[in-house]
């Protein structure tokens, strides 16, 4: 006992009908951390007086995907084209993320959890790819969800194209119709989509902060290596960072 880390991973809300609604997290992050040797545990969003309690239970976090999020967190109005958000969470992630980072616990966002993760450093969010986007791609794939659709273009000399021993390119899953805009101050990206959208992002100087807008514990779940391998290199990450804070 003790060595597995026990890693947090942000929960939404699913409503299945008028009796059946909770925390909602899909069962792909739950495989790809098991399968990574950690332990996983589903956060629910929370009141304020609970994030402590999470971030001193939980070695790392994820933050996953889900829906929009509340433009007001980033001062714009909402535009025509979107799509239901959930500002509870939104202000109960923000706090956690903060809190996380503060307490030097490493962090993983995934496609709506790396939007947040730019919003809570200052930056901004592009509403709807398709009608705010100069010439976009399509970002909502068409084939299963475990299944790569468009390439990204690594940033060279990023932690994250370091982490994938200097590869240049890869195939990427795809399942958003927001994205990052105006990126924050202390973030870079680390990859781009072949229409310019940002699809990774890593803090310029803690390299306990990573972001990715696939969703690589899709791919990791249906058995892609690479996305395992990303995981496993997370789940690691939060055991040095628990050695290192004990
Ligand atoms: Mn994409």
């Amino acid at each position: 006992m003790g060595k597995k880390p026990i890693i947090g991973v942000t929960a939404g809300i699913i409503k299945k009908n008028d009796f059946v609604e909770g925390p909602y997290t899909h069962q792909d992050y739950e495989k790809s951390l098991f399968l990574a040797g950690a332990v996983p545990l589903i956060l629910p969003i929370a009141p304020d007086e609970a994030i402590g309690y999470y971030v001193d239970l939980c070695d790392g976090f994820i933050f996953s995907g889900g829906d929009d999020i509340d433009p007001r967190f980033y001062d714009a109005p909402p535009s025509l084209n979107i799509e239901p958000f959930h500002t509870e969470r939104d202000a109960s992630e923000l706090k956690l993320l903060k809190q996380a980072i503060k307490a030097g616990k490493p962090v993983f966002g995934i496609c709506r959890g790396m939007q947040i993760m730019n919003v809570a450093f200052g930056g901004t969010l592009i509403q709807d790819l398709p009608t705010e986007w100069k010439r976009p791609l399509q970002h909502v794939q068409k084939v299963p969800r475990m299944k790569s659709s468009h390439s990204v273009r690594l940033v060279k000399d990023s932690r994250l194209s370091a982490l994938l021993n200097g590869r240049e390119s890869l195939y990427v899953n795809s399942l958003h119709h927001q994205a990052v805009g105006q990126i924050a101050d202390t973030l870079r990206p680390a990859a781009f989509a072949p229409d310019g959208v940002v699809e990774a992002l890593e803090h310029i100087e803690n390299d306990r902060i990573l972001a990715v807008q696939w969703h690589p514990e899709s791919m990791a779940a249906g058995g892609d290596p690479l996305m395992q391998y990303l995981f496993r290199q997370f789940t690691e990450k939060c055991v040095q960072a628990k050695k290192e804070t004990v």
